[in-house]
């Protein structure tokens, strides 16, 4: 391996191998969509949700699930090869830290990031306007919600999965109440998960292609390795027919985060199947999550697909990172610190 990933081992690491003569670093599964259409009794779609390793080489994760009426929510499912899923037949529910009930009204996007001793849930949330919303398990069963980071309107949020000098970072968007026609990628950081400051922005939208120009936001928690911390993203167009959500790669660096080492100019998975380019919304792919393994640098990317469905890809740290160099392209003042 050319490149590390700076993780714990993972047992039964789900995979399949790159097909013969593909000329794209991120493959998808055979298997896709792998959780399709009306998956469980009052559940429409399941779709942008986050996966971890679990207890004895299983999996776990929180999803998106839209009821029949359509009003997003959080479900916890779980997995034995990380492929074929299965979902509690209640919705995640939520408590503060005295334990009295805080669920929120509607809840979406959630990624899923260990940091030491706990998972820690963040989504888009209600909150007088989409917010983001911040909550910490051990088990998957009691969800502690915490102080919302940010004031609305801010709809995507994803930790970092290590603290830095005992503070945590986290990366989001800042947006508007309705189908935010602009974003760039900032990073904030906490000594308590409480206070959030020193805010510094990342990244921009643009670059010489059209796929990323109108809006981006941080998709999977950024991933540890030697080259820097490895951040998938989605990038979204504007079309006569809409908006076309793709996915990029970038590396920050390890000590600063907010300086972004290399951002590959092109995506690294566009919505080209019937399962993306067709559904509740067309054209959308959307990570959430990766899986890695540390041992043979294997990468396995969750995305949402049209608003509709889970799908999975793959790529390896040295197919990826490789292809993210030599298509580096350096966007206004990404390479700076971002004050
Ligand atoms: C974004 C979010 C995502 C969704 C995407 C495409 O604003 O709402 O949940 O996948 O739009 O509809």
């Amino acid at each position: 391996m050319k490149y590390n990933i700076i993780s714990e081992p993972l047992a039964n690491m789900p995979w399949e191998e790159k097909p013969a003569n593909f000329e794209f670093p991120v493959w998808r599964s055979a298997h896709n969509p792998i959780v399709k259409r009306n998956p469980i009794p009052g559940i429409a779609r399941i779709f942008n949700s986050a996966v971890v390793p679990w207890e004895n080489g299983t999996f776990i994760g929180v999803f998106r699930a839209e009821t029949v009426h359509t009003l997003p929510h959080l479900r916890v499912g779980r997995s034995n090869d990380g492929v074929n899923w299965t979902f509690e037949n209640k919705q995640l529910s939520m408590v503060d830290e005295e334990g009295k009930p805080w669920d929120p009204y509607y809840a979406y996007d959630p990624r899923v990031v260990k940091v030491d001793d706990w998972y820690y849930v963040i989504w888009c949330t209600e909150a007088h306007g989409p917010a983001i919303g911040l909550a910490k398990t051990k088990d998957f069963n009691t969800f502690i919600r915490l102080e919302n980071p940010f004031i609305p309107f801010n709809r995507n949020g994803v930790l970092f999965p290590k603290t830095f000098d005992g503070k945590f970072k986290i990366l989001s968007r800042a947006s508007d109440n309705g189908h935010t026609p602009f974003g760039d990628i900032f990073l904030s950081e906490s000594p308590d998960l409480v206070y959030w400051g020193k805010h510094r922005h990342v990244m921009e939208r643009g670059g010489s292609g059209w796929w990323q120009g109108l809006k981006i936001g941080c998709g999977a928690a950024p991933i540890e390795t030697s080259e820097g911390w490895l951040m998938l993203y989605h990038g979204v167009c504007n079309t006569c027919n809409g908006y076309v959500y793709s996915m990029g790669a970038a590396i920050l660096d390890l000590e600063e985060p907010s300086i972004v080492k290399y951002r590959c100019k092109n995506y690294i998975l566009t919505p080209e199947t019937e399962y993306e380019e067709q559904g509740f919304v067309p054209n959308v792919v959307f990570p959430c999550a990766t899986l890695v393994d540390p041992k043979d640098g294997r990468m396995a990317i969750y995305y949402g697909a049209a608003d509709s469905y889970v799908a999975l890809a793959y790529t390896t740290v040295d197919e990826l990172v490789d292809y993210i160099k030599e298509h580096h392209e350096s966007v206004g003042r990404d390479g700076e610190l971002g004050k």
